[in-house]
């Protein structure tokens, strides 16, 4: 068991190091330094990963359960898979992550399945950064399909959801009986909708709402299916259609629906791959990544700026109104500015 090492860490866990691989995880959440070469080395190498699967939905829709289910299906498929439980409510991440053990807790035995719980320690934001890098570190240890759970109730969780190629959203029985804004965010970013708990009733009316629901979507977006431009985004000489969301019913705790979901999930993750998306759609993702790693030094960077001398002094002239908001801002930047000039010497 090499030591901190992330370099020696990265060999071992590729060479199938479980432990090696937990750590390396540890210090990708940790951040700084040791976090970037790790981050380095399994950038390199992650274009191996087969399948990556977002789960998210509301607080105890049966996320972890279904999860549970869906490692059977893959494991039945004789691939390796991991798993990222996001656990963003860190107040309770103890016993929620201790649940999670508990209901995965059958896979534990099988070298096959790895199990990571990442908490985030109230830092959504660092959170979002952290995933992508935490599924390509998986994928360097030959994970073929990487799980992540995630609750996806606000925008920086239907973030981490992104970084999925293929995203399953669960609601229960009832959700679509108040349609609210926050729902919105949730059928967008659906490639499978999954109504679990379907054993307590009322789920096949919650499954005709949905299905209504995707058809307002779609009817907005101008596409009915037949004829008509073809939709942005679309590859020439590809299939142009677009991808209609199924709605299953599931009872994780029984089993009920998990091999019908699974197909679903194999289903869409082909049709990407027929349709050049799949590429696409990670090149998408490495791009949001890079944009979220620049809004956060340039975060960083205006915390800086506004602890400095200039920075107090600016926050001075607005206390006596010497300097307005914007004028304020302005000196700020040009402090910043101009970029150094590499040709320059001093
Ligand atoms: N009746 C019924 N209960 C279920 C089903 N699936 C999960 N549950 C139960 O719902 C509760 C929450 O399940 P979890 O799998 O922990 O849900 P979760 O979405 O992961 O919860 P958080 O991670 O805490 O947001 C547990 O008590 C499960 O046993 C189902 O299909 N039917
Ligand atoms: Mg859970």
């Amino acid at each position: 068991m090499p030591g901190g090492d992330p370099t020696a860490l990265y060999r071992a866990a590729q060479a199938g190091d479980r432990r090696a691989l937990g750590r390396l995880l540890s210090l990708i959440e940790q951040g700084g330094r040791e976090a970037r070469v790790a981050g380095r080395l399994a950038f390199g190498s992650s274009a191996g990963v087969e399948m990556v699967v977002g789960v998210t939905g509301a607080p105890g829709s049966g996320k972890s359960t279904l999860t549970d289910g869906l490692i059977g299906e893959v494991r039945a498929s004789a691939r390796q898979v991991g798993v990222l439980a996001v656990d963003p409510s860190s107040p309770r991440s103890g016993g929620a992550i201790l649940g999670d053990r508990v209901r995965m807790g059958r896979h534990a035995s099988d070298s096959g399945v790895f199990i990571r719980s990442v908490a985030s320690r109230g830092h959504l934001g660092g959170l979002a950064l952290a995933v992508p890098e935490m599924v390509r570190a998986l994928a360097a240890a030959h994970l073929d399909v990487v799980l992540v759970e995630t609750v996806g109730v606000g925008q920086a969780e239907v973030e981490v959801a992104g970084a999925a190629d293929t995203t399953v959203v669960v609601v229960n029985p009832g959700w679509g009986d108040d349609v609210q804004a926050a729902k919105a965010g949730l059928l967008e970013v659906a490639d499978v909708f999954v109504v679990n708990k379907a054993d307590l009733g009322g789920a096949e009316s919650t499954r005709v709402d949905l299905e209504a629901m995707l058809d307002l979507g779609r009817e907005a977006a101008g596409e009915d299916g037949a004829g008509g431009e073809p939709a942005a985004g679309d590859v020439p000489g590809r299939p142009s259609g677009r991808w209609r969301p199924p709605v299953l019913l599931t009872s994780a705790s029984t089993g009920a629906g998990m091999e019908r979901l699974w197909a679903s999930v194999e289903a869409h993750h082909r049709y990407l791959v027929d349709s050049g998306r799949l590429t696409e759609r990670r090149q998408a993702q490495v791009v949001a990544e890079m944009r979220r790693v620049l809004a956060s030094r340039l975060e960083r960077d205006v915390e800086a700026l506004l602890g400095a001398p200039e920075g107090r002094e600016a926050i001075a002239g607005l206390g006596d109104r010497t300097l307005d908001p914007y004028e304020a801002a302005e000196r700020l930047l040009a402090g910043l500015r101009p970029l150094p000039d590499p040709a320059d010497p001093g």
